[in-house]
């Protein structure tokens, strides 16, 4: 059964939004590294202040940062029969920091998903978002700066995947509902 899943995606393409409700069906815990730098930026802790300027900005947080903190949630109980990582890895160093950190464990990864989701969209979205939550990366500036990062930093990441053949891919439009159960079926095929 699929136990171990990264999403990936563009920002505002859903990643947050559906992991929890994925990480229900399969039993194991979402963790979303952004969501983790926001608790440290909203306490105030010495990863929140090294996270705070990049986040701001739009940019991503540095590898060296980012995996020393994935190692050490995924090192916790809960994760230890899975979990779904959403917005990790972002990076191609990130990639192989993670395929290194299961290799230690003697476990490998069962499918990256890659939401899937127009840039247009992707910027109604976050703006929305903005209204509601006042975040401080949901300026359009910034949104902007997000999307290039994406698609220098982020995006080849995928091809990684489909080379292994590990890679599904999910249409990211429509209600939240009908994305939901495009990535259940992606996650647990009929036989699971
Ligand atoms: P994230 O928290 O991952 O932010 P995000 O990419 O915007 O995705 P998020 O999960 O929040 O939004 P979602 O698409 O669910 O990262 C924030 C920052 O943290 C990064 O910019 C970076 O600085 C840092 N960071 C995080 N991970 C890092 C890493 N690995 N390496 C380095 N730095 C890292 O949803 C967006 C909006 O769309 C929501 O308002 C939602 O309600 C709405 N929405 C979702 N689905 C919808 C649907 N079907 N229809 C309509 N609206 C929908």
């Amino acid at each position: 059964m699929t136990k171990r899943v990264v999403l990936l995606g563009p920002p505002g393409s859903g990643k947050g939004t559906q992991a929890v409700g994925l990480a229900q069906a399969l039993g194991v815990p979402a963790i979303s590294t952004g969501a983790i730098f926001r608790d440290n930026l909203a306490r105030h802790t010495p990863l929140g202040e090294k996270a705070e300027a990049y986040m701001a900005s739009g940019h991503l947080v540095p590898d060296e940062i980012t995996n020393a903190m994935v190692a050490d949630r995924l090192s916790q109980p809960d994760a230890a029969n899975g979990f779904i990582l959403d917005g990790y890895p972002r990076t191609l160093e990130q990639v192989t920091e993670l395929d290194a950190l299961l290799q230690t464990r003697g476990i490998e990864l069962d499918l990256a998903v890659e939401l899937t989701l127009d840039h247009g969209r992707v910027v109604e979205r976050l703006l929305h978002r903005a209204e509601i939550e006042g975040r401080a990366d949901d300026t359009e500036p910034v949104i902007r700066e997000r999307l290039a990062v994406y698609r220098k930093a982020t995006e080849p990441i995928a091809a990684v995947y489909a080379d292994r053949g590990k890679l599904a891919s999910v249409d990211g439009h429509g209600a939240v509902e009908d994305v939901a159960g495009r990535l259940r079926n992606a996650c647990l095929p009929p036989s699971d």
